[in-house]
């Protein structure tokens, strides 16, 4: 059975999502706040002390969008594009949301990662509302609906539907983005989403 490394309020919960959708799987809840991802044995799973990691029968597997595909093209084919370029463009979308926009809402509480004094993190963090808002106009403006390609649910709704429950914290409004609302209220009827929620993923 595969099981993954996971932790509430993290980007981990978009594969918890993913799993709900129709696989047999166990969590393996990982305290990050307590600093469990910086053990030795955890290192041993993932060297870069992050959640999630995926178990396979081969082993494990790290980074949200490799595990995502790797669900995609093992058990839950339904969830990828059949046309090269659809499946591009949900690629691109995935790339979008781990590159760009989980790195901008990083910049919040996590400058430490990329400056040593607290005024370059105050700094930073003050930026986020902007950059936060930007991704979200960027996604608000391709989204088609319900769905991010329309009607079909594919690997790169879940993800987004995790960005959008950061927005709050990252101080802004998702009203002002009404086709990225109407997403997050779509995602939220579907069974895999609300057990991810009932299960306290999100918080
Ligand atoms: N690119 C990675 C990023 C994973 C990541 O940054 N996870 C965060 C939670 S959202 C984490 O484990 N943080 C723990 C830490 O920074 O110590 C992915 O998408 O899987």
């Amino acid at each position: 059975m595969l099981k993954l490394y996971c932790a509430p309020h993290t980007v981990s919960s978009t594969v918890v999502i993913t799993l709900n959708e129709g696989v047999h799987w166990e969590p393996i809840l990982v305290d990050v706040k307590g600093g469990e991802q910086t053990r030795s044995d955890y290192l041993a799973l993932n060297p870069k002390g992050r959640v999630p990691v995926l178990i396979t029968p081969e082993g494990p597997l790290t980074e949200t969008g490799a595990i995502l595909e790797y669900l995609g093209e093992t058990v839950l084919p339904a969830l990828v594009p059949i046309d090269p370029l659809q499946r591009a463009r949900m690629r691109e979308i995935l790339y979008f949301l781990g590159n760009t926009m989980h790195v901008n809402h990083a910049h919040l509480r996590r400058g430490y990662r990329w400056a040593t004094t607290e005024a370059s993190f105050a700094d930073m963090a003050a930026k986020v509302p902007e950059n936060m808002a930007t991704s979200a106009a960027y996604i608000d403006g391709l989204l088609e609906g319900p769905y991010l390609f329309g009607d079909d649910l594919t690997l790169a709704d879940p993800y987004l539907y995790s960005m959008t429950t950061w927005l709050k914290k990252d101080g802004v409004d998702i009203a002002d983005f009404p086709r990225l609302a109407a997403f997050k209220a779509k995602m939220e009827t579907r069974p895999s989403v609300q057990k991810t929620i009932a299960d306290g993923f999100f918080g």
